[in-house]
């Protein structure tokens, strides 16, 4: 089967991480912006976006998205998907702040899970406050799966309608707490779609990069980034987003698996509608 040209994401940074994990990581606004760019112009389509403020720590502030986002703006052209998770205990008011800016496209995590040590609360309100921010502001929602019940919750809300028509999927495998990130799981959580649902997966830590191949081979589609993992191979770590991507489109090359342009990620993200 042809499969459609890959969308790549990358998750430039987080909230988790600090400078004892990793010297290369972008965590200023300045550095993230910069980070961000870099692995557009390496061939990633949707910036996966979480700001920290001017002491590197995680925030929802709405000037620091804006700021960051119109730096990148103005160097490249882009998707802009802003996270509604935050950091574990982002109040509901501040994860969903930044949508009044109007990104293309915006996070919802379907469930609760434990996040390592952590409580990442997603109660069902929790979800339709978020659902709603996101349609009021003409935003493509990305379904965060990190867990079978979360695709099971996410189904009930698309059949009762409490979710826009147009959503992408994403499989976050291997968060401690949630689905690891074993082929099995993708191949399960994958084969519950609809054939022609777009889904992307994002491997967390050493999981990355072979799932990032499997999805490229099945069809789907591939995030990576800091966000998700620090080390390019085992015991080296990564020096910059840029990498990631442009191993992705190595392999995407060596998989014939061609890479879609920007307008051709927009149209299947029903972005251009
Ligand atoms: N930082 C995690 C607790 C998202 O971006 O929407 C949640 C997260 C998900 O990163
Ligand atoms: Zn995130």
């Amino acid at each position: 089967m042809e499969h459609k040209p890959l969308i790549i994401t990358c998750a430039v940074i987080g909230a988790e991480l600090t400078t004892a994990s990793s010297p290369y990581l972008p965590l200023t606004p300045d550095a993230i912006a910069k980070s961000a760019i870099e692995a557009v112009k390496a061939g990633a389509h949707i910036i996966h976006l979480h700001v920290r403020d001017e002491k590197g720590r995680p925030s929802q502030r709405v000037d620091l998205f804006d700021e960051i986002s119109k730096t990148i703006r103005k160097q490249c052209d882009c998707i802009l998907q802003y996270s509604t998770g935050g950091a574990v205990g982002t109040p509901l008011d501040e994860r969903i702040a930044p949508l009044k800016l109007k990104p293309e496209m915006a996070t919802l995590s379907m469930g609760t899970m434990n996040f390592g040590d952590d409580i990442f609360e997603n109660s069902e309100a929790t979800i339709h406050s978020i659902a709603a921010a996101i349609q009021n502001n003409g935003i493509v929602p990305e379904l965060e799966i990190f867990d079978c019940g979360m695709l099971d919750t996410a189904h009930r809300f698309i059949q009762k309608g409490y979710l826009p028509d147009k959503f992408h999927i994403d499989f976050v495998l291997g968060v401690s707490g949630g689905m690891n990130g074993d082929l099995k799981n993708l191949m399960f959580l994958a084969g519950k779609l609809k054939p022609e649902q777009l889904w992307t997966v994002a491997g967390i830590g050493k999981h990355q990069l072979q799932l990032s191949a499997h999805a490229i081979a099945m069809g789907g589609h591939v995030r990576v980034g800091f966000e998700d993992n620090i080390y390019y191979k085992k015991g080296e770590l990564a020096k910059s987003n840029a990498e990631f991507v442009m191993r992705i489109v190595r392999l995407a090359s060596e998989l014939n698996r061609p890479v879609a342009t920007l307008e051709q990620a927009k149209t299947v993200l029903s972005l251009n509608d």
